[in-house]
């Protein structure tokens, strides 16, 4: 029988770049649809899923073979330190009612998203996908950080005692077509690029938080998108696996700030507010060895590609952007 897939979260920057790799990639090639396959992609609209009966009434209406779980509160550095209660109590409830549906309809199989922030923020480098559990994270956002740890014990404990088939994926920071660009509460990529188009538009200082130390791993969201699309269909373990670029490839918040007014023709140079409590954690260096190991040949699209599409992108969309 054809796979009857569904994405929560599939309104959003992840998921709507598995929805244009689906739709764009050849029909039965490694990323492309199966014949006959039905992929669903729900935002909040369809379900709110912190409410445990919507949760189940998605599910009953799509009885889905396999769920790509992306639905969550999501934000950048600042979004997360202002609100930890509301990032912990609504990514657990979501993740919880998730999980619960999916093993009592009888879902094939779940990959649930984590993120390379949950793991403890003092650890040996690289970040590898048995660290996860080894001490606190980031204090800057730690509610979402033991939200999303926690779906990785949920996942042992429904295999152990139901034998469901749950695992989960470790995206690093993500950016692409879609994202969220709001200046308060985005990740720092389409803030930035955002506060660049600002800067231009209004001949105002293009101002960046934090001293610009801080080093990020960045991957593209349509490269994200064919990792889940193989990760569902040829990855089988309860274990999580790490979704990044190389650990070699981290960039400075400053290199990224640059690297955006280079893409955007920008005439003046960021300015950093030089506040060091805004720099949030120093760096998370994750290493895709595991990834690599497993999938074979997989060619990450070029950064400075990637930042021009997605600048494309925002530039094309800004009247309907999240801005
Ligand atoms: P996003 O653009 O903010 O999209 C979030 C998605 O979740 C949207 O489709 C949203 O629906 C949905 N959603 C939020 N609250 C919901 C609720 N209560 N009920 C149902 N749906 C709800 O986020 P994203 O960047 O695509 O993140 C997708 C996944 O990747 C998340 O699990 C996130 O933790 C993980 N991740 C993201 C990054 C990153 O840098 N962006 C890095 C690592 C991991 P609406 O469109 O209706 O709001
Ligand atoms: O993407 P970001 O907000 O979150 O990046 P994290 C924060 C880094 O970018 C800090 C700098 O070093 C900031 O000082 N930065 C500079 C800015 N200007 C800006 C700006 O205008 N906006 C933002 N947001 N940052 C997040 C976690 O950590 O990683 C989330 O908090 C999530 O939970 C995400 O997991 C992937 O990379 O620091």
């Amino acid at each position: 029988m054809a796979a009857v897939v569904l994405v929560t979260g599939g309104t959003g920057l992840v998921g709507k770049a598995i929805e244009y790799v689906i739709e764009h990639e050849p029909e039965g090639s490694r990323f492309g649809k199966r014949p006959g396959e039905k992929w669903i992609f729900a935002g909040s609209r369809e379900a709110d899923l912190r409410n445990p009966e919507e949760t189940l009434k998605l599910f009953e209406k799509y009885q889905p073979t396999h769920v790509i779980h992306l639905a969550a509160l999501v934000g950048g550095l600042f979004a997360n330190r202002e609100r930890k209660m509301t990032f912990l109590r609504d990514n657990m409830l979501i993740n919880d009612n998730v999980l619960h549906a999916a093993h009592i309809k009888g879902t094939h199989k779940v990959i649930s998203c984590l993120s390379t922030c949950v793991f403890p923020d003092k650890v040996e480098y690289p970040l590898t996908e048995e660290k996860v559990h080894l001490g606190p994270p980031h204090s800057s956002n730690f509610g979402y950080a033991h939200a999303k740890r926690m779906v990785d014990v949920q996942n042992h404990a429904y295999k152990e005692e139901f034998g469901c088939n749950f695992t989960s994926a470790i995206p690093t920071n993500v950016f692409g077509p879609h994202d969220n660009f709001d200046l308060k509460h985005a990740h720092v990529m389409p803030a930035l690029i955002h506060k660049c188009y600002l800067s231009q538009k209004n001949n105002t200082p293009f101002k960046v938080m934090g001293d610009g130390s801080p080093l990020r791993q960045f991957i593209y969201s349509r490269d994200l998108a064919k990792l889940f699309i193989w990760q569902m269909r040829e990855y089988e373990s309860v274990e999580p696996v790490i979704l990044s670029v190389d650990e070699n490839d981290e960039i400075s918040i400053r290199d990224l700030a640059n690297s955006i007014v280079k893409v955007m023709n920008h005439a003046d140079k960021p300015e950093f507010e030089n506040e060091i409590n805004d720099n949030g954690q120093d760096r998370k260096p994750a290493s895709n060895a595991k990834l690599m190991s497993l999938i074979g040949d997989f060619k990450f699209t070029p950064f400075e590609q990637a930042l021009e599409e997605t600048v494309t992108w925002f530039l094309q969309n800004y009247a309907n952007a999240r801005t």
